[in-house]
C-alpha cells in the first residue's frame, strides 16, 4: 500500500474532504477510490503505468479518482480544467493517454475527440457502476506515478514525470518541516495540476489524516467566509492569492477586519511560494494577519526543495534553507562549485527528483549534470544561511499568478495569426501577478486587439495569454539579427 493511504486506513471515520457536494470520511475516500480502481481495471490485474488523463474539478471526485488511478497501477495525469481543446488534446496525445476520465462540465468538450481517437472515455456516473472488487496490484516505488506539463525554454510544455517514490519524498519532507498533523484542516484554492495544489496541499493534508476544504473557483471574500468558520488551520497560496486577500481585505469594515484578524491568529501555518513574495505583501500580510509568511521554494521537477523554518525566523526576501532529504548547491555556468557568497544556478539532488522528461530522453540527459545534479535554471546567493532568488537564466520564462509560462509558446502561437509578421513575448514586473505577458507584435495590416486576445485564447489557457500589446516597426535586435528580450522589456515601461 502506498505511505498515502496510511492515516486513511488508521482514521476512517475522520473527515477527509469538505467540497461543494459534502463532506467525506477517509473511509468513503478508501471505498470510492477502491470503485473507482475496479471499473478502471475491469478484471485486469494491473493497468501496468498505462496513462489516465483526468479532467474533474477541484474536490472528493478529483482525489477518488487519483486515488484511484494509483491503486489500479495507472500513471495519473492530471489536466487543466480551463484548458481550451488544443492544450488538451496536446496533453492527451503527448501522454499517449489510453484512458479519459471527465467530470460532468468537461464531457462535451472531450466527447468526440475521445471517440475519433478510441481512447476510453469514463463519465464520474461510470466510476460509480457495479461492478465486483478487483484485487489490486502491488505497486513498487520506482514505478511512474504522475505526469505535469510544464513550460521550459522549449516552446511546448514538457511533462514531467514522477514516481511513487519521488511523491512519497516531496510530501514526507513537508510533512515533517512543516509539522502537518491529523489535526490540521486545511483550505485548497490552488489548480490541480501543478505540485502546489497537488503535494503541497491534498496530498500533504491527506497524508497526514487532516481535512482538506475545497473552495474552486477562488474568490477571495469566499475565502474570508470559510476563515470564519473557524476551522482552517494551516493555508498554502500563492503570493497573486495574498495580494488579491490583502485588497479584498482593505475593502472591508473596521468591524469585519477585526473578526478577521481573530480568526486568523488562530492559524498554525500560512506559507507562500510558487513565485517570489514581494517584501511589501509580506509585510501587509503579517499587519493585518499576524503571521510571517512561510516562504518557500519548489519546481514541478523537484517538489520542493527549500524554505523557511517554520520555527526560527523567516526572512522576507529569502526563501530559507534546505529541506530535509533535499541537497542544494549553487554552481557557475562550468556547474563548478561557486565560492560563498556569490551567485550560482540552483541544482538540487534527492529522492524527491522527478525520473525523466515524459517522452524526452535528450531534454532529460541535458537537465542533468553528469554527476547527477537537477538544473534548476534559478540563480540564487546564499547570505547568512538564506538562499535569496536573483532571477532565471532564461528571460523566455515568465511566472504569472504562479503560473510558469514560455514566452516561446506564445510567440509560435502569436505567428499563425494571419495579421502577425513577427512578435516578441516577455514578462514585465507587476506588483499583484509577478509578472503579466506582455507581447510585442510586428504586424502586416491592422490588428484588433480584443479579437485576437479572443483568438488566443482559443488555442491556449487565458493565464498564458498576453496582457499588454505594443506595436513595433522592428523588434529590437543585436548585430546577429537576434532579438534582445531585455531591450523588448524596457520598451513597455
Ligand atoms: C487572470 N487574469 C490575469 C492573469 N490571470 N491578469 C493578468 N495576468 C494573469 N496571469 C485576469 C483575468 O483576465 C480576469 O480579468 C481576472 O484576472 C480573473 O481571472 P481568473 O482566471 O478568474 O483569475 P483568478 O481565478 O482570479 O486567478 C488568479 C489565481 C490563479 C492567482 C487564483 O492565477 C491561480 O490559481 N494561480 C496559481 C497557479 C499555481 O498553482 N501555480 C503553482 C505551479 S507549481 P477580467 O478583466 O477578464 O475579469 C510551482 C512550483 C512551486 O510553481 O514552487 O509551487
Ligand atoms: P513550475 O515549473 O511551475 O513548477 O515553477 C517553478 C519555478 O517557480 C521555479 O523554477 C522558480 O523560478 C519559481 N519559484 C517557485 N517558488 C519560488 C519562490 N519562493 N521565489 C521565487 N521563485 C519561485
Amino acid at each position: 500500500m502506498l505511505n498515502l493511504f496510511t492515516q486513511a486506513h488508521s482514521l476512517p471515520n475522520k473527515t477527509a474532504i469538505i467540497d461543494p457536494s459534502g463532506s467525506f470520511t477517509f473511509q468513503q475516500l478508501t471505498e470510492s477510490s477502491d470503485q473507482v480502481a475496479s471499473v478502471l481495471l475491469q478484471g485486469k490485474s494491473d493497468l501496468n503505468q498505462s496513462r489516465v488523463a483526468f479532467m474533474v474539478s477541484p474536490g472528493f471526485d478529483y482525489v477518488k479518482t487519483q486515488w484511484g488511478i494509483w491503486k489500479a497501477g495507472g500513471i495519473a495525469v492530471p489536466l487543466c480544467i480551463t484548458y481550451p481543446l488544443p492544450s488538451l488534446t496536446y496533453v492527451l496525445e503527448d501522454t499517449k493517454a489510453e484512458i479519459l476520465i471527465v467530470g460532468p462540465e468537461y464531457e462535451e468538450i472531450l466527447k468526440e475527440y475521445a471517440v475519433e481517437k478510441g481512447i476510453r472515455m469514463l463519465t464520474l456516473q461510470d466510476l460509480k457502476q457495479s461492478i465486483s472488487k478487483n484485487s489490486f496490484p502491488k505497486i513498487s516505488k520506482d514505478r511512474g506515478a504522475m505526469i505535469l506539463y510544464t513550460s521550459g525554454t522549449t516552446s511546448l510544455p514538457k511533462g514531467v514525470l514522477t514516481t511513487h517514490s519521488n511523491i512519497e519524498s516531496q510530501i514526507s519532507t513537508l510533512v515533517e518541516a512543516w509539522k502537518w498533523s491529523s489535526d490540521d484542516h486545511t483550505i485548497c484554492l490552488l489548480p490541480l495540476h501543478h505540485v502546489h495544489g497537488i503535494i503541497n496541499v491534498v496530498s500533504s493534508a491527506l497524508w497526514s489524516g487532516a481535512s482538506v476544504q475545497f473552495l474552486h473557483p477562488f474568490s477571495a471574500k469566499e475565502v474570508f467566509e470559510v476563515f470564519q468558520e473557524s476551522k482552517v488551520n494551516v493555508f498554502m497560496a500563492v503570493p497573486t492569492i495574498y495580494f488579491k486577500l490583502i485588497s479584498e481585505f482593505e475593502s472591508y469594515s473596521k468591524e469585519a477586519q477585526n473578526q478577521l484578524r481573530e480568526c486568523m491568529k488562530q492559524f498554525r501555518l500560512m506559507v507562500s511560494g510558487s513565485a517570489a513574495l514581494p517584501v511589501s505583501v509580506m509585510e501587509k500580510w503579517k499587519e493585518i494577519s499576524g503571521h510571517y509568511l512561510l516562504e518557500r521554494y519548489g519546481m514541478t521537477e523537484i517538489g520542493m526543495a527549500i524554505s523557511n523554518p517554520y520555527e526560527g525566523p523567516r526572512k522576507a526576501g529569502y526563501i530559507g534553507k534546505p529541506l530535509p532529504g533535499v541537497s542544494v548547491r549553487l554552481v557557475d555556468e562550468q556547474n563548478n562549485l561557486i565560492d560563498s557568497g556569490q551567485a550560482g544556478e540552483i541544482q538540487i539532488k534527492g529522492d524527491s527528483v522527478f525520473k525523466e522528461y515524459w517522452g524526452k530522453p535528450e531534454a532529460t540527459v541535458k537537465s542533468f549534470t553528469k554527476d547527477g545534479w537537477f538544473k534548476t535554471g534559478d540563480i540564487a546567493k546564499v547570505e547568512d544561511e538564506y538562499y535569496r532568488i536573483l532571477g532565471r537564466d532564461s528571460v523566455d520564462i515568465i511566472k504569472s499568478g504562479g503560473y510558469k509560462i514560455s514566452a516561446l509558446e506564445i510567440e509560435e502561437i502569436l505567428r499563425k495569426h494571419p495579421a502577425i509578421k513577427d512578435c516578441g513575448v516577455v514578462g514585465i514586473p507587476d506588483e499583484e501577478w509577478g509578472e503579466l505577458v506582455s507581447a510585442a507584435l510586428v504586424t502586416l495590416e491592422e490588428v484588433d486587439i480584443k479579437a485576437l486576445n479572443h483568438w488566443m485564447r482559443e488555442q491556449m489557457p487565458a493565464y498564458k495569454t498576453p496582457r499588454k500589446y505594443i506595436i513595433l516597426e522592428d523588434l529590437p535586435r543585436n548585430a546577429m539579427g537576434k532579438v534582445v528580450k531585455n531591450d523588448l522589456k524596457k520598451l513597455f515601461s
